[in-house]
């Protein structure tokens, strides 16, 4: 393990923790998992009900997958696109997550959705809570690759003060418990290249949906 001590578990709200750099060691074979998912399940704008197209792309692997359409948000088994199942998750990324996870105090994390977010220079994701899941008892893992990206979250309520944390490649972050339903939203994108990605952040989050 890269982190033996506590200096890289970084508490940012209540029972959400910030593992900087957790990834790192293991950041090229994670993103040739990820880009396999990718090459079956290809990266797409979704449409909101409100009829406007988000600019984070997006796609899906394991059994369950978010979508969003003419009909609202929800989970589906089938990704729309191809008319198939979405793509297996790759065994290194449950791995990861279960493992970042574990580090964050939460045994026995079992994801049944990991939805896969791609950001070019320019895109954001505005202040959101994530509710789409049938219950909130269960954390939600978050990967980050890529560029860095300026990641506000607040309170239970839209209104409620925010914190900005930069998140950057290889970090892992571990929204538990009382933080579940915290509101939160990405900056847009600062221009740049990374060594790996180029001019893109991808960030995973792995979800217990049902
Ligand atoms: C805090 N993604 O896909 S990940 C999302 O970087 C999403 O792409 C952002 O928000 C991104 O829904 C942020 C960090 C994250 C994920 C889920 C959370 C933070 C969260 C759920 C509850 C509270
Ligand atoms: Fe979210």
């Amino acid at each position: 393990m890269l982190l033996s001590g506590d200096d890289n578990k970084i508490l940012i709200a209540n029972e959400a923790y910030l593992l900087k750099g957790f990834l790192l060691e293991d950041s090229e074979p994670l993103l040739v998992a990820l880009r396999m998912v990718i090459e079956q399940s290809p990266l797409r704008h979704m449409v909101t009900a409100g009829g406007h197209e988000m600019s984070v792309e997006m796609t899906n692997c394991g059994p369950w997958g978010w979508i969003s359409d003419n009909k609202g948000y929800r989970y589906s088994n089938r990704d729309p696109v191809t008319n198939k199942a979405w793509p297996r998750l790759p065994d290194i990324l449950r791995e990861w997550a279960q493992e970042a996870a574990r580090t964050a105090g939460f045994d026995r994390f079992e994801p049944d959705a990991c939805l896969i977010n791609r950001y070019r220079i320019g895109t954001k994701l505005s202040l959101h809570q994530d509710k789409d899941e049938a219950n909130f008892i269960h954390p939600i893992v978050s990967f980050s690759f890529g560029l860095p990206a300026m990641f506000d979250f607040g309170g239970i309520t839209r209104e409620m003060p925010k914190t900005t944390i930069m998140l950057e490649h290889g970090d892992a972050i571990v929204w538990g418990g009382c933080s579940r339903l915290n509101y939160h939203g990405i900056r847009p994108i600062k221009p740049g290249n990374h060594p790996l990605l180029g001019p893109f952040r991808f960030n995973i989050t792995f979800r217990c949906s049902q």
